[in-house]
């Protein structure tokens, strides 16, 4: 009995001294400032690039299935994008209202677009020879985005990394982790310490060689050399495609929803990445998202309180398509007058659905319009709240009542001033951001 109770103490300590292992020492967490910071600039581009835009197929997924992996691991023999123009990039970015930048340093096939000392599967070794990574780093400064760098956890190219396929399967005895895992620091303090990123974007953490031990380690080791760098929540082992939730737990500052437009959530940030096209990297003659789409998805995600970050797939020759840059620039020429209701403002108060989305800050609340349903839009009751003022935002005056309930009408105009997302400002006897949330 005495011996069974001394198993059970030793029992305890081991999983407690686990779990310690397994959690970020709360002292070096990214700050809510820095976040806040974050949150603030709402919408970023996401670029998913390299060699295998020779082929028009999907980046890491199609090794070894669409492309055989001998070609696929070759194509950088011929990747040389000399029309690549990191200013054009960004101007491209800039000219959307995009206020940061992600671009795919490394992605599952393992190929690096810097000039890493500890791979030779990289731009230097192509025909092009050009520090990628860098360029758009500089790019950035100069137009003042904010430069961040997508980072592979799993790596199917790497002799050290256990699993060579997508289909995830154990395929290499002669891996080994640490060393894998040591080549991953190195590289990470490469980037970090010549492009200094303002957030990193990690991925593909769901494989069983990678364990949240080494999500600690590499974050406790990135908050060493640069202690503002934001991190996502693809750090830690052992979930899903979808990554959606943050908790205590989580290895990382913000959550993922990947290819859909995140719940609201006013507790945590999140950050959606969704594709312009349908694919990641370049595919030919891609399904082009329309331009009602590409601003309601960036109406909801403020709605929701969230980020988007949209991504393009430039081409092999180094020039994003020009449909792509037309579509990203009647994005911007709608945030030029409607801006004010992204930027810096918080989601809610309420959520967004079909017909409208609804964002906040100091006393406004912005009601983004998609539809005009009818002649009159009601939007439910907001307990001690009343409304000052209604018109148009950059137009007039919308007539406004209350009913006995508390729901508030706005008379809509005979013809909405946007096809797509006409917003409407109400000026309250109260701060806006303080409101709870309803539906
Ligand atoms: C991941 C990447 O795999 C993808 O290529 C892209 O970079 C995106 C932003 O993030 O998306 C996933 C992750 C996991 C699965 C599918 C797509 N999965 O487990 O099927």
């Amino acid at each position: 009995m005495k011996r069974l109770f001394t198993l059970l103490i030793l029992l305890a300590m081991y999983c407690q001294s686990q779990a310690q292992t397994a959690a970020i020492d709360p002292s070096i967490k990214t700050s809510k400032v820095v976040l806040d910071d974050f949150m603030d600039q709402r919408f970023g581009m996401f670029i998913h690039w390299g060699p295998v835009a020779l082929r028009g197929t999907e980046i890491g997924w199609s090794r070894g299935t669409n492309v055989p992996t001998n070609e696929y691991d070759n194509l950088y023999k011929e990747f040389n994008p000399v029309l690549f123009d990191a200013d054009q990039w960004v101007k491209t970015a800039k000219d959307a209202g995009m206020k940061y930048l992600t671009i795919t340093a490394k992605h599952h096939d393992g190929f690096c677009l810097w000039p890493t000392k500890y791979s030779d599967y990289s731009i230097m070794n192509s025909p092009y020879k050009k520090d990628i990574v860098g360029e758009l780093a500089k790019a950035c400064k100069k137009y003042n985005l904010k430069f961040c760098v997508y980072f592979t956890v799993l790596d199917w190219h790497d002799p050290n990394y256990p699993v060579h396929l997508p289909d995830g399967k154990i395929s290499d005895p002669k891996a080994d982790m640490n060393k894998f895992v040591k080549t991953m620091k190195n590289q990470l303090q490469e980037i970090v310490t010549q492009y200094h990123p303002y957030m990193l974007w990690f991925d593909g953490n769901w494989e069983s060689p990678w364990k949240n031990e080494y999500g600690v380690e590499i974050y406790t080791f990135l908050k060493k050399l640069d202690p503002k760098v934001i991190i996502n929540n693809r750090l830690g082992a052992g979930q899903g495609a979808d990554h959606p939730n943050l908790s205590a737990q989580t290895i990382g500052d913000y959550a993922t929803p990947e290819q859909k437009i995140g719940e609201l959530n006013m507790n945590h940030p999140w950050e959606t990445c969704m594709t312009i096209c349908n694919q990641w990297a370049w595919k030919p003659n891609d399904k082009l998202k329309t331009l009602k789409e590409c601003i309601q998805t960036l109406a909801k995600t403020s709605g929701g309180n969230g980020n988007l970050l949209f991504n393009v797939g430039p081409m092999m020759d180094g020039r994003i398509e020009q449909r792509q840059i037309n579509r990203l620039k009647e994005m911007g020429d709608w945030l030029n007058t409607y801006g004010e209701s992204v930027y810096g403002t918080k989601g809610g108060p309420y959520k967004p659905n079909e017909t409208y989305a609804a964002t906040r800050k100091g006393n406004k609340i912005y009601i983004h319009v998609f539809e005009r349903k009818a002649e009159e839009l009601t939007l439910p009751a907001l307990k001690g709240v009343k409304v000052n003022k209604a018109y148009l935002l950059k137009g007039s005056k919308i007539t406004h009542r209350k009913d006995a309930t508390g729901a508030i009408t706005l008379q809509l105009p005979a013809q909405l001033p946007n096809a797509d997302d006409s917003v409407i400002v109400l000026e309250l006897n109260t701060n806006a951001e303080k409101l709870p949330v309803t539906i």
